[in-house]
């Protein structure tokens, strides 16, 4: 007789002995396959996996018992199940309840069409993924895996979501930060090192004043207490002969990618309403800086996006879409195209036009003057990855001065008391003090 059909979903990213229970007692029951959940399927709901698919895969497929290994490229187990149709599926518990008990429902509907039958069996108690995930981030994070985690995010995302951070504080409250919609869980997937506020902490324009090696400081103190991928704003680049060796210290550090926007001469921020004295980079010269990073550059994930100015500078979507083209045959991983518009409109022109021959290069903006556009929006016009680009700075500014008037006005601190995060807060945020 022919061995009956047995399904488990599983993201198996951090193996413990509750899953090999599971295995054992799925195993009774006839011939496993395991439906491992891609990258992309966990990406829907949670973090990313720390190992990839394929790594994944080879731990599977080296477990006793375990027939074969698909991929589950949806979240819901039931579409998998619905092709398969598999005489038993066999799960913990633990989705009686939470974010996975809809989930439960559609397979239940499921195997109900074919007769198939769920067992459940209980969830072993004291592990899970989650806690051992946890403990590994006090452990920390590889150079080479920080580095490749954009890359990945990119790939197996629809939108990466990247915030400014300008002191390793504001890097852990991004990298804690979490928004739990319906059943997902929404995060940030990496850190924006801004020239503007790297400028305005420490009191100058952002005019590249601050020097590169007190850049690489604060980034370097940033990555000493998280995990997620950097992206850096590396202006203009500088003069060439610099670039090739900042470029190489930018990545030994862990940095993932260097945005570098083709301006020349004294560099301005962008969103100034004055620009008549900023001017735009040659495509020849800016291309040959383009190709200095990619010669020199070790890691084969560290990527180089080229900013386009042209919409700032009044230059228009042509002179836009010739020079993402010029800087992809440079050799750019990706582009950013920037605006200073209230409004979307000439982005999502620029994304439709460039995505009819550049459909699977990634697209990065920058919402800080067309604010209202939602993320589900950029999604729809081809944009796959936003920066918010001064955020946290912008939101710790004026607690800070309406926290000093205060205690000036009222001889006292208990009035704006309230406002501020407890001391108790304070510590549990920083890792090490307990
Ligand atoms: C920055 O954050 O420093 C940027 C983005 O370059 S913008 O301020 O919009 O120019
Ligand atoms: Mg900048």
């Amino acid at each position: 007789m022919k061995n009956k059909k047995v399904y488990i979903s599983l993201t198996a990213d951090n193996l413990h002995h509750g899953h090999i229970k599971l295995i054992n007692e799925a195993k009774k029951y006839g011939d496993i396959t395991v439906g491992l959940l891609t990258d992309r399927a966990v990406a829907t709901h949670k973090k990313l996996p720390i190992l990839n698919f394929e790594q994944r895969k080879l731990i599977l497929q080296n477990i006793s018992g375990i027939k074969e290994v698909v991929a589950q490229n949806e979240w819901d187990d039931s579409v998998e199940i619905r092709k398969l149709k598999p005489d038993f599926v066999i799960h913990g518990d633990d989705w009686l309840t939470g974010k996975e008990s809809v989930v439960r429902k559609n397979v239940i509907e499921e195997l109900k069409k074919f007769d198939g039958k769920l067992i459940e069996i209980p969830y072993t108690k004291g592990i899970s993924s989650e806690a051992i995930s946890n403990r590994n981030k006090k452990v920390g994070i590889s150079t080479d895996q920080r580095i490749r985690t954009l890359k990945r995010s990119i790939k197996n995302k629809d939108l990466t979501r990247i915030i400014e951070t300008h002191s390793p504080i504001s890097a852990l409250i991004a990298e804690n930060a979490v928004a739990k919609v319906n059943d997902r869980e929404i995060y940030y997937d990496g850190f924006w090192s801004s020239s503007l506020t790297d400028a305005s902490l420490i009191g100058k324009p952002d005019i590249e004043v601050v020097d590169i090696s007190k850049r690489l400081e604060n980034i370097n103190n940033i990555f000493e207490v998280t995990s997620k991928p950097l992206i850096m704003d590396i202006d203009t680049g500088g003069k060439i002969e610099h670039l090739n060796l900042n470029i190489k210290t930018i990545e030994r550090l862990g940095i993932s990618a260097v945005i570098m926007e083709d301006k020349t001469g004294l560099k301005k921020n962008s969103l100034l309403t004055d620009t008549t004295n900023q001017l735009q980079e040659s495509v020849e010269t800016f291309s040959e800086k383009i190709k200095t990073i990619k010669s020199n550059q070790q890691n084969q994930d560290f990527m180089v996006i080229a900013r386009i100015e042209s919409f700032i500078l009044g230059k228009g979507l042509e002179d836009a879409l010739m020079r993402a083209e010029a800087y992809l045959n440079a050799g750019s991983d990706g582009i950013m195209i920037h605006s200073k518009k209230k409004n979307p409109n000439e982005i999502f022109e620029f994304s439709k036009q460039f995505k009819k021959n550049f459909n699977d290069v990634p697209l990065v903006c920058v919402p800080s003057t067309y604010s209202s556009i939602k993320e589900n929006e950029l999604i729809d016009n081809g944009i796959n990855v936003v920066i918010y680009a001064n955020h946290l700075f912008r939101a710790a500014y004026p607690a800070m001065v309406e926290t000093a008037n205060s205690i000036l006005k009222n001889g006292r601190s208990k009035e704006v008391e309230d406002k501020l995060t407890s001391i108790k807060e304070m510590m549990d945020l920083i890792p090490g003090t307990n």
